[in-house]
């Protein structure tokens, strides 16, 4: 997996059980990102209080259970899950750096730790360390965007954007530094967990990019989405075997029934528990919000983790619109085997994949050779990753495909039809295998019964894969169709690569 894009991010997270499993998956990529905050943050889930003893007389989670006011909610004063799985990186940081290149220094990590607000839950009132550092980074001078991950409340980015406002709104400079910020964050994330975009950030910064982020499958209700062929990944045999028994890591990753809490004294939390019935959890105080007790070492949640899956550089490119989906999900339905169209199913379609290369990953914090361990396969386009094309035409897309380790390659060829303009199916009418680089010769490969939604085909060795795209009379200029080509190599825990190529239609 090429890592050529790293987008800026700041990360934003509460001490919620799933954010802990969150930041292990996020360490495990920070190679893609350039990491420039890890910023505690309250929601009306956690906050951590003022310190001195003040009850809190808004409203948060506490007061929907009829509890308060209060002086803080979830958040212990000593909580530092973040420094703990930093702690951790830092133990497999050389065992990661030998599979793959540019995991940062854990002191670069821990350096950009800051408490944001916490407080108080969707409070602005003070600055914080970490929406000091926010303001920096938003103002600074680096280009591209700065991606603003939460999975939290938003007070800190809040308070950041109202001091830039409290600063410069009525200075000569303020123009050039609204229309910098509007065009410069990106904020991504998992619901509004504290109103302040919806109050604060849209009202006063309508033209920042906002994209929801939030999904059922990397949640405590996966089970009701995952598809049936990726249900086995949220076992407990399945996650014993390839995450909680791998490393430190694996031993730090929450599963159920796993004996550990976040908080003391949290009536909520009771994923720690096993061989309790809801009865019993029930007569000792717990508040029974998830339904079912589920089986011992089996998938709790990774809430969160959408928010940053589609910068991961997999070559799906879903951080270039909201539109065009990835690993975290996209804006919109996509349709489902069985033909229901799901927000759900735009996020859960890719699980599989993602768990394999979150195991793949975890074995590389435990495998000091890279000839031990798994790595990507290696797609590489010979077209353009764009193309101009006519109604009627028939185009044929080339890539190099080939595999680190020698593995053997399943290459597919398809639409992502949700993802483009063009509402129709695009027939894929050939595939060959082109043993000569210059593609000087082309050998007909065995293609699968014609299927106007997917063509694959297994590879051996370094060749060029070509699929013909046969574009309908029926598009119209300006529509686009998204093309993927995918790359799986064959070996116990099977990795994925990709490549999208969008076509788009003029009428000539
Ligand atoms: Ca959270
Ligand atoms: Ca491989």
């Amino acid at each position: 997996m090429s890592t050529n894009i790293k987008h800026r991010t700041v990360i934003m997270l509460d001490p919620e059980l799933d954010d802990l499993n969150t930041i292990v998956r996020y360490l495990l990529y920070s190679n893609h990102f350039h990491t420039e905050g890890i910023i505690y943050s309250s929601s009306r889930y956690h906050w951590r209080g003022d310190g001195q003893g003040t009850r809190f007389l808004g409203e948060s989670e506490h007061s929907d259970l009829g509890i308060g006011p209060i002086t803080c909610w979830r958040w212990d004063e000593d909580s530092r899950f973040i420094e703990e799985a930093v702690d951790i990186y830092a133990k497999v940081y050389q065992n990661l750096s030998i599979h793959a290149e540019g995991y940062p220094h854990p002191s670069e990590l821990r350096e950009r730790i800051f408490n944001g607000n916490i407080a108080f839950p969707g409070d602005l009132s003070h600055c914080t360390q970490g929406s000091e550092h926010l303001m920096r980074l938003i103002l600074d001078d680096e280009p591209g965007p700065l991606y603003v991950l939460t999975g939290t409340g938003q007070s800190t980015i809040g308070r950041a954007l109202k001091s830039i406002e409290e600063r410069y709104l009525h200075t000569e400079k303020w123009e050039n530094i609204y229309n910098k910020v509007s065009a410069k964050v990106i904020i991504q994330s998992f619901g509004d967990q504290d109103g302040i975009y919806e109050t604060y950030i849209h009202p006063n910064w309508p033209n920042i990019r906002f994209r929801q982020m939030a999904t059922t499958i990397w949640g405590y209700f996966a089970r009701s989405v995952v598809q049936p062929e990726d249900r086995h990944y949220l076992s407990a045999a399945w996650i014993k075997e390839n995450i909680s028994s791998v490393g430190p890591f694996g031993e730090f990753y929450r599963v159920w029934g796993d004996g550990k809490y976040m908080h003391k004294n949290d009536i909520t939390d009771y994923f720690g528990f096993k061989y309790l019935t809801a009865n019993q959890l029930k007569a000792l105080g717990y508040s029974l919000w998830y339904k079912d007790i589920e089986e011992p070492g089996s998938w709790i949640s990774e809430g969160d983790t959408s928010m940053f899956m589609n910068l991961i550089d997999n070559g799906l490119e879903g951080h270039v619109d909201a539109s065009y989906g990835g690993w975290g999900g996209r804006n919109g339905k996509d349709i489902a085997p069985d033909g229901v169209a799901s927000k759900d199913y735009a996020s859960a379609r890719w699980f599989g994949a993602c768990q394999r290369d979150f195991a793949a990953r975890l074995q590389w914090t435990v495998t000091p050779e890279y000839k031990q361990a798994n790595h990507h396969p290696i797609i590489e386009l010979i077209n353009t990753e764009s193309a101009i094309v006519a109604p009627g035409q028939t185009i044929t897309l080339k890539a190099i495909a080939r595999d680190p380790d020698g593995h053997h390659l399943s290459v597919n060829w398809w639409q992502y039809e949700e993802a483009g303009a063009y509402p129709g199916q695009v027939e894929l009418i050939s595939l060959d295998e082109v043993i000569e680089k210059e593609a000087t010769q082309t050998y007909p490969f065995d293609v699968p019964a014609p299927n106007s939604l997917n063509l694959s085909h297994l590879i051996q060795d370094e060749v060029i894969t070509a699929c013909t795209f046969n574009i309908p009379t029926d598009t119209v200029k300006g529509q686009t169709i998204h093309c993927i080509v995918e790359a799986i190599d064959h070996c116990k825990i099977p990795l994925t690569s990709y490549k999208r190529i969008v076509l788009t239609v003029d009428d000539e």
